[in-house]
């Protein structure tokens, strides 16, 4: 299905200038490829070389003999690479015309472009990387905060791919047993038996589904959750919004309608990433359908993990408030609802009833940090992790695990029902191929080209 018997070449360093760049090789002819292009200072070809070792010397052009660049030059000998072939990196000056020059004298003798995330992909294929680890590793290039770096190292590390693992391992004896009773009809399965592997199942089922839960967590991890302010106009969303990001990021008047598009910006409260949206007033006049501003608005509010719904404590509640909080509260979201302006004092106090309101003054400075506890307590308590710590932090994963869930399901009714070992067996055998799918023990090439899409070329 994969040919591995080319090798690829690119540029792994990003595009422009830099310190230094670097070309890597892959395959059974890098070494050969390298012997062709590099010289020692004192003209001597690259000869037996010791794995993972530098080596500086000079790349020189075989037909013109001139030299492009002086580089450091290192040879891991396979299957101690990244790829698990042999590798070649050749650390030169960062400049594009250096680095194009070296990846073009790579091709010419012998070796092709590799495709985005080609490197990777063929550690997958020779058994270096499971597909978890793969995906940790462009989660750790592409991770925007502390924690997400985090969680992609621990994925890296293998924690999910072992918990999955043993789940496997569990439904693979499970599954080994009622395969005996098929060979040997005569003695149907006892009902004790059948007992036994209906509970077994279930716990499996439980820790499935705990997974599958997780990724609410693990989400919120990998792409931070996206905070809304919303409310009426005037009443102080935008000077919210720069009061909790320290600056001047939205523009803040005393006319209503200041604000037409939503605004994103990102927030890190007590170690936990946010996307803090800054958003357009509703107006009384029109309900969360009409005008662009407002059609933006309701889709951050679709969007949103959590509501910031804020009032003007200055004017008191009106009825207006009082239908977008009902309106909110039917999106079966955490909202949190605050009194802004309280500086200036909190007009008809009686009537702010039938909830918890936070008070604050953006202006002021005033019930902040209160709010950002809120923030965190709402966002990292109201979403779980496994009892081991362990979530999935992708949608492929969450699908996958449903999947498998679903079979799994299927095969304890088929127990319930007292359907013939067959039945369970087959719905078993789907959910381990699903289970599979995860960790790339099974794979199509489809499910690996998305994947590896992701990556940019040179890794
Ligand atoms: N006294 C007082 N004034 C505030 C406070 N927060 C905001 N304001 C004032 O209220 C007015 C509106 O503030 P904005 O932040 O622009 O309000 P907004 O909700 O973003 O308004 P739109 O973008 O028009 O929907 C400005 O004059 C702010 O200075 C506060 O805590 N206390
Ligand atoms: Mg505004």
């Amino acid at each position: 299905m994969f040919d591995l018997t080319d090798t690829i070449s690119a540029i792994s360093t990003p595009p422009g200038e830099g310190g230094i760049g670097i070309v890597r090789v892959s395959g059974p002819a890098s070494i050969s490829i390298a012997k062709k292009i590099f010289t020692t200072p004192k003209g001597e070809s690259l000869n037996g070389v010791e794995s993972h070792k530098l080596i500086h010397g000079y790349i020189k052009d075989p037909d013109t003999r001139k030299n492009i660049d002086e580089v450091l030059l290192a040879v891991m000998h396979s299957p101690k690479s990244f790829t698990g072939e042999d590798v070649v990196e050749i650390s030169c000056h960062g400049g594009s015309l250096p680095l194009n020059k070296i990846l073009s004298l790579t091709i010419k003798s012998g070796a092709r472009l590799a495709e985005p995330g080609e490197f990777t992909k063929r550690a997958f294929l020779n058994g270096r990387l499971n597909l978890l680890q793969a995906e940790a590793v462009i989660d750790i290039i592409k991770s925007k905060s502390d924690t997400a770096l985090e969680s992609a190292m621990n994925q890296l590390q293998g924690g999910l791919a072992k918990q999955i693992a043993s789940i496997r391992n569990k439904l693979i004896d499970i599954l080994a047993e009622i395969e005996t009773d098929i060979d040997f009809p005569e003695e149907d399965i006892e009902f004790k038996n059948k007992l036994e592997f209906k509970k077994g199942l279930e716990s499996v089922l439980t820790e499935i589904g705990q997974l599958v839960d997780s990724y609410r967590y693990g989400k919120i991890y990998r792409e931070g959750v996206s905070v809304v302010i919303a409310g009426r106009p005037n009443v102080g969303k935008s000077s919210l919004m720069n009061a909790l990001l320290n600056e001047e990021r939205a523009i803040v008047t005393s006319i209503p309608g200041t604000t037409r598009d939503t605004i994103e910006e990102g927030l890190n409260i007590n170690g936990l990433t946010i996307k803090i949206v800054d958003t357009a007033g509703i107006r009384e006049s029109e309900g969360f359908v009409e005008q662009e501003g407002i059609k933006r608005t309701q889709k951050a509010i679709e969007g949103a993990g959590l509501i910031i719904f804020l009032l003007d404590g200055s004017e008191g509640l009106r009825e207006k408030d009082k239908d977008l909080i009902k309106e909110i509260k039917q999106k079966n979201k955490p909202v949190i609802i605050a009194i802004n302006k309280i500086d200036v004092g909190n007009k008809n106090s009686s009537e702010w009833t039938g909830g918890e309101f936070l008070k604050i003054s953006a202006l002021k400075n005033i019930g902040l940090d209160e709010l950002r506890n809120k923030i965190f307590d709402i966002i990292y308590n109201g979403h779980c992790k496994t009892p081991e710590g362990i979530f999935i932090t992708r949608e492929r994963h969450r699908e996958r695990l449903s999947k498998a869930h679903d079979s799994l399901s299927k095969a304890v009714n088929a127990i319930n029902q007292n359907l013939s070992s067959e039945f369970i067996a087959a719905d078993l055998r789907l959910s381990l191929e699903s289970l599979g799918e995860i960790t790339g023990e099974t794979y199509s090439e489809d499910v690996l080209n998305r994947i590896f899409q992701e990556f940019c070329i040179g890794k």
